[in-house]
């Protein structure tokens, strides 16, 4: 089926359309259809569009995302430590999507999965044969009184690496921070990247004792019974903080900032209704995280939390077999990071071509995850494991301690693959690198 809209000339002159344009009599709406849909231009959506995009042929993915700018989300662990800028995190969202699909630069409202079609903010409708759900994770600043006025004041030594508005915040509170208590947090939610808030701890950490401030005090509060999901990985993360001398508290949830008393409120999880107060000079918070509301409010789509309900083996949807979902957005049992996101690429690749020329979903995804716990200015610890949290590594070595070869990997080599491969859909993660290291013999 060929990509269709009408009357694309009435409101945007410039879009050039090979397709066949249909008449309709809801002037001004236009009405496009296509092979694929791809919802969101992140990470999932932007590289399984590229798959398809030379796959189909032209303008029979369309793409729809109203952002300006691609983020290499990953890179923001390196701006807030002070060794990346955030113009190196991000290209213009034109420059990313491929170019043989259609890009609708627009918010999908609604999605009427028994018709097939989705409607967007601006009123138009898209018809699909097959769609991608893609739309992410997004963040719930707003869930804590007092944190967004902490951000927003550039004195107040309260910053975030999980948004872009507010990552560049953090280096200069790291420099300034003399004395005192830096206080880092974990949220009760899902979270993107679950490394990330405590990674920024162990930067903060190895900053104090490179320049010699004895004075600071750095605490990670996180609202988890655990350090890390994964135990291998978590062994190594109690030594670290130990070296380093951050103090872990585990089940403790930041529920309110007093940025004008430099105060942070925490309740605590594992013994009901009490709270306390820390001070703090720093405070870096990894806020909640709340699942995208066009799926969450979709009670056909979502299940009770909110997030896609796929298949954790084949991605696809658990009612629908034309939508599958990738990233963020679903209900996938594994860490939401950008690595996952290549583990699900090759999979969510084959089973959508299986599930398109009517055969049967044969490839199954294992939970594959990453996260390269960067643990200060030039070490990291490689974390990679499954749906069990069975370290599923890469390289012939021990991954669990922290590597040099690791930092830089994750630096100067992973930035790289990800915009130059992964985003033109020529990266499914390190599965047959894994394979060809371990010659063939373990997982
Ligand atoms: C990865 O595949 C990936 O995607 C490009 C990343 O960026 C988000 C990563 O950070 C990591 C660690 C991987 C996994 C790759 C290797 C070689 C361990």
């Amino acid at each position: 089926m060929n990509c269709y809209k009408s009357l694309a000339y009435l409101k945007s002159p410039c879009r050039i359309l090979t397709g066949r344009n249909l008449s309709t009599s809801t002037a001004l709406r236009d009405q496009h259809s296509c092979r694929l849909l791809v919802v969101g231009g992140g990470a999932g959506g932007c590289s399984i569009a590229a798959k398809y995009a030379s796959k189909l042929g032209k303008n029979k993915v369309i793409i729809i995302d109203p952002a300006d700018r691609h983020y290499y989300q990953a890179m923001f662990t390196m701006i807030g430590g002070g060794m990346k800028k955030l113009n190196q995190s991000y290209k213009e969202m034109e420059d990313v999507l491929p170019k043989d699909a259609l890009w609708l630069k627009d918010t999908v409202t609604e999605i009427d999965p028994k018709k097939s079609q989705v409607t967007t903010q601006k009123g138009d409708t898209v018809a699909y044969d097959y769609m991608v759900v893609a739309t992410g994770i997004e963040l719930d600043f707003e869930k804590i009184p007092g944190l967004l006025e902490g951000l927003k004041d550039h004195r107040s030594g309260v910053c975030s690496n999980y948004s872009p508005l507010y990552v560049t915040k953090t280096y200069g509170c790291i420099q300034r921070l003399d004395s005192g208590n830096a206080i880092f947090t974990y949220p009760n939610s899902p979270v993107k990247c679950a490394g990330a808030p405590q990674k920024i701890a162990y930067i903060t950490a190895d900053y104090m004792q490179r320049n010699g401030r004895k004075n600071v005090k750095v605490l990670y509060n996180t609202a988890l019974p655990v350090i890390f999901k994964a135990p291998k990985y978590a062994t190594s993360l109690w030594k670290v903080a130990e070296k380093k001398k951050v103090k872990v508290n585990l089940n403790v949830d930041l529920i309110e900032v007093r940025p004008d008393k430099k105060e942070a409120v925490f309740k605590s999880l594992s013994k009901p209704d009490e709270t306390f107060v820390q001070e703090y000079q720093m405070l870096h918070v990894c806020p909640p995280h709340r699942p995208t509301p066009v799926i969450a409010r979709n009670k056909e789509l979502s299940d009770s939390t909110g997030f896609l309900a796929i298949d954790k083996g084949t991605l696809q949807h658990v009612k629908y077999p034309n939508i599958f979902g990738i990233g963020d957005c679903t209900t996938l049992p594994t860490s939401k990071t950008g690595a996952a996101v290549a583990g699900q690429l090759g999979v969510l690749r084959k089973n959508l071509s299986a599930a398109m020329a009517g055969k049967t979903l044969t490839s199954t995804y294992d939970g594959y995850t990453s996260c390269p716990l960067v643990t200060g200015y030039g070490s990291c610890i490689m974390a990679e494991f499954d749906y069990d949290s069975n370290p599923l590594e890469t390289f012939p070595f021990d991954q669990g301690v922290e590597r040099r070869t690791m930092f830089l990997m994750k630096k100067d080599v992973m930035p790289q693959l990800y915009f130059n491969l992964m985003l033109r859909g020529l990266w499914e993660g390190p599965g047959i690198f894994r394979k060809i290291m371990h010659l063939g013999l373990s997982k």
